[in-house]
């Protein structure tokens, strides 16, 4: 008996504003995307108030998939992929994200990607939210710490989901929704709710309170989409990064346990349709006021999500413990810090690179929700070579892919987990969301550009293109 279902979903993922480029065209409008500058392999991206001469902005022409996308899906499609996702850009329909009528050329052209995909027997597995709102949202009404950005949302996802009802039977709301629960990160919090905090205010308060608006949001298009297409399958996207205690001291895995309930929380909501206690005594606890309606608490009832699609790059460590030394300190349990873990490799990035971990956070996730779950990111950020002949030989990027894969085949086929597919980050090289540059590629697929933006834009395909087909084509068995 083959290990891994027939109908399993093997693709690639991306994201509009990572891909598409064309940032002005067709009526689109500014997204919050559009005015983050790139960064550097060291320095988090830089999010300004516009935009400005003379300041690199990466996702203005990305790798101009918005009008390389045939010849972009005939590679998929020579790969084998049964599955794309991507996202809707919000401001290509709903430039400032407001308006009441849709831009028709924006609906356009996902009409024709998606025809298109569909001709190439490639399923779209479609975001609503990835990483990016309209920018008008953000600096008007300050994202989704404001609770008018709900109905915004709603709105927008009816006018897609009606438009695309026979297109698209996959989705996802919010992109790593429970990335914020870190707080710290502006990529994170800015670009998803979109929110600036003041001052005077408490930033974890205020992150709070625009989760729990983007979870009353999701479940309130879970319910409006199952009442357009009974047959939607509609998930959430979280961020696993399962935090493993140092050592077998109980403190440590007591941190553990309370680390990682801050990212179940998200997940909590999407798929048990409650905000758990843990969450309540929390805001209890810290005085904050978090505000929620009895109706926002039946729509979470009655929104819960068919299935979770999440990413996987890597696990955390946590200790309580003296002499261990510490990378930072988490408030969740006294003397708690995260730490290295001495037993794996990292990536030329710095990410710990654990292929165990993806079946832990497969099993750890089918035991709490008992949902289909959908790997839908894993890969390897790593530099390239072009060889004078133009080959990549990218063997790193198979020897990571390959043991992975082979770990969530151990979750399917030892461990029962019911997965509905695996779509890799970054099929095709694109813009790195971290750093806004170029070389962090995570590609099956060469695109000839760098991080200052000089290049043909040219595809080429690497080593792990003709790899991954056979792993397709053969279902997981010729790894
Ligand atoms: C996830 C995001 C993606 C993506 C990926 C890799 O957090 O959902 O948008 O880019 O991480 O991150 P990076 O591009 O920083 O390497």
């Amino acid at each position: 008996m083959a290990k891994l279902p027939n109908n399993f979903l093997w693709g690639g993922a991306v994201a509009a504003h990572q891909i598409e480029g064309a940032w002005e065209e067709d009526g689109k409008g500014v997204s919050t995307a559009d005015v983050m500058t790139a960064g550097t392999n060291k320095i988090r991206r830089r999010i300004t108030d516009g935009v400005f001469e003379g300041e690199n902005y990466p996702n203005h022409e990305a790798i101009d998939f918005y009008h390389r996308y045939k010849e972009d899906v005939a590679l998929l499609k020579e790969m084998g992929l049964k599955a794309f996702r991507t996202s809707i850009a919000w401001t290509r329909i709903f430039p400032n994200g407001d308006e009441k009528e849709p831009n028709e050329e924006g609906l356009k052209f996902y009409d024709d990607l998606f025809d298109e995909l569909l001709d190439a027997d490639i399923q779209p597995v479609i975001t609503l939210s990835h990483f990016e709102i309209p920018y008008h949202l953000a600096k008007e009404y300050g994202g989704f710490r404001n609770k008018k950005l709900i109905d915004f949302f709603v709105h927008y996802a009816e006018v897609v989901m009606n438009r695309y009802k026979d297109k698209v039977k996959y989705w996802m709301t919010f992109n790593e929704i429970n990335n914020q629960a870190d707080g710290q990160d502006p990529i994170q919090t800015w670009t998803n709710s979109a929110i600036l905090v003041n001052e005077e205010e408490n930033d974890e308060e205020v992150v709070f309170q625009a989760g729990l608006n983007e979870l009353i949001a999701s479940a309130k298009v879970v319910k409006l989409g199952h009442k357009i297409n009974p047959d939607f399958q509609i998930g959430c996207m979280m961020a696993y990064i399962p935090i493993y205690p140092y050592s077998c001291d109980p403190n440590d895995m007591m941190a553990s346990v309370k680390v990682m309930n801050r990212r179940f929380f998200y997940n909590d909501v999407h798929a048990r349709g409650e905000i758990p206690d843990y969450t309540l005594k929390e805001w209890d606890r810290k005085g904050y006021n978090i505000q929620y309606t009895k109706e926002d608490l039946r729509t979470l009832k009655e929104g819960t999500v068919d299935y979770i699609g999440f990413s996987y790059y890597m696990s955390g460590t946590v200790s309580t413990l003296p002499d261990v030394e510490a990378q930072e300190s988490v408030p969740e349990y006294p003397n708690a810090k995260m730490v290295d873990n001495p037993y794996i490799e990292k990536s030329d990035w710095g990410w710990p690179i654990d292929t165990i971990g993806l079946r832990y956070i497969l099993n750890i996730l089918y035991q709490r929700y008992n949902l289909p779950l959908f790997i839908v990111e894993n890969g390897l950020g790593a530099y390239d070579k072009v060889e004078e002949d133009g080959s990549i030989h990218d063997f790193y990027r198979i020897s990571y892919l390959k043991k992975h894969i082979k770990e969530m085949i151990k979750a399917v086929d030892v461990d029962g987990v019911d997965l509905m597919g695996y779509t890799p980050w970054g099929v095709i090289d694109i813009v790195s969301a971290g750093t806004g540059e170029m070389d962090k590629r995570y590609g099956f697929i060469y695109v000839d550009k760098d991080n200052d933006g000089n290049g043909t834009l040219e595809r080429s395909r690497k080593d792990s293109f003709y790899w991954y087909q056979k792993v397709i084509e053969s279902n997981g068995e010729n790894l």
